[in-house]
């Protein structure tokens, strides 16, 4: 595939995203841990956080101090939401949040085969995603001509990015901490103030709204959030690997397929993602769940202020308990074998 990524104005052409990066004009990660401390907050004169306000006349269900999800846990021990359906009134939150009217930035990747989701995340992203909302999808691919036409909504539109191909599917899932580093920098910092990255292989079945949105938002693992033991988790636990954590600590498992937040947290979230799994590289060692393991671990040390219950989440492969009363976003059924470039799991 003949992949052109133009950065600081020089083309580079053809080579795969786990080359070491000094071979390239792109930040090494030394580099990178240099300016990891990052400008706090959103540009001067761009819009800004913390009024939540909301216009006269509303008409909604009368919020209740009594009422309210028993079945399941809606605050974290550390006193932020951990969003259920029922612990929210859309109507109230949508409203609150259009009235500062974000500029929500999705950074999927669509490399090789995983073209072929585009259609379905792109198409039922516009029927339930932040919708009123200003979006726009970074497609990176390694195909520009595969990125379907699809009808977007008033203020949303797709940017493609174009990348190398990959050999090995580690190294798209990887490359998606250093491309979107790399393009945030470069692009995105300039055009929105929220940012989500996501899996592709994913269909939206229902609203995702001004809930999801909060300075660092996560969303609970689908197959850890009930009654695994922070003992069982998958985290990384080979001490050599930047992304350890030791026996006894943890609060959750997060999945790295939907993630959002504020523009520079989430920048700083990445880059670090970034710079720990090339430490990692040069150490000879990748951590277990790949960038997903080196997020879990910036997560237990530096709290989400918002979590997303396993609703914002699903897989086609499981069945539904009785807690998840919405599948907001599910993971569609894939061939691994078939789709991944060095197969299998
Ligand atoms: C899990 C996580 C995923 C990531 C990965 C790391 C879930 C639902 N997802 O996904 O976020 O942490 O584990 O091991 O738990 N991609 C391509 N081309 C490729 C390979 C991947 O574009 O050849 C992109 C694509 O956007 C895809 C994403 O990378 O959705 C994640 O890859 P995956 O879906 O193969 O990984 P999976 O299902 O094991």
């Amino acid at each position: 595939m003949g992949a052109t990524y133009i950065y600081s104005g020089l083309t580079i052409s053809s080579f795969s995203s786990c080359q070491p990066s000094e071979y390239y004009p792109v930040p090494s990660a030394a580099d990178a841990v240099k300016d990891l401390e990052i400008k706090d907050g959103l540009e001067k004169g761009s819009w800004k956080i913390g009024d939540l306000k909301m216009q006269s006349g509303l008409q909604y269900a009368q919020p209740s101090t009594q009422k309210g999800r028993t079945d399941v846990n809606s605050v974290t021990n550390w006193n932020v939401p951990l969003v259920w359906a029922g612990t929210f009134d859309p109507v109230v939150i949508d409203a609150i949040y259009k009235k500062m009217d974000p500029r929500v930035a999705v950074v999927v990747f669509a490399v090789g085969k995983y073209t072929r989701f585009l259609k379905g995340f792109l198409e039922s992203g516009e029927k339930y995603f932040l919708v009123d909302f200003r979006v726009t999808y970074y497609i990176f691919t390694d195909d520009e001509q595969q990125v379907p036409r699809i009808e977007m909504g008033k203020g949303r539109k797709i940017s493609v990015v174009t990348i190398p191909s990959a050999k090995r599917w580690q190294e798209v899932v990887l490359g998606r901490m250093k491309w979107a580093t790399i393009t945030i920098d470069k692009q995105i910092r300039n055009e929105a103030d929220y940012l989500f990255m996501m899996d592709v292989d994913s269909l939206f079945h229902n609203p995702v709204g001004g809930e999801s949105l909060s300075r660092l938002s996560a969303v609970l693992h689908r197959g850890y959030y009930k009654n695994t033991h922070r003992d069982a988790f998958p985290y990384e636990r080979r001490s050599t690997s930047r992304a350890y954590i030791p026996a006894g600590e943890g609060d959750y498992y997060y999945t790295a397929a939907v993630w959002g937040g504020y523009l520079e947290d989430m920048y700083k979230l990445v880059k670090y993602c970034y710079v720990q799994s090339e430490e990692d590289a040069k150490n000879r060692i990748e951590a277990v769940w790949q960038e997903e393991s080196h997020l879990n671990k910036y997560l237990l040390y530096n709290k989400p202020t918002k979590v997303l219950s396993p609703e914002y989440l699903w897989s086609d492969y499981d069945a539904i308990p009785a807690d998840i009363q919405v599948i907001r976003i599910s993971q569609v059924v894939k061939n691994y074998k078939e789709v991944r470039p060095n197969g299998g799991h």
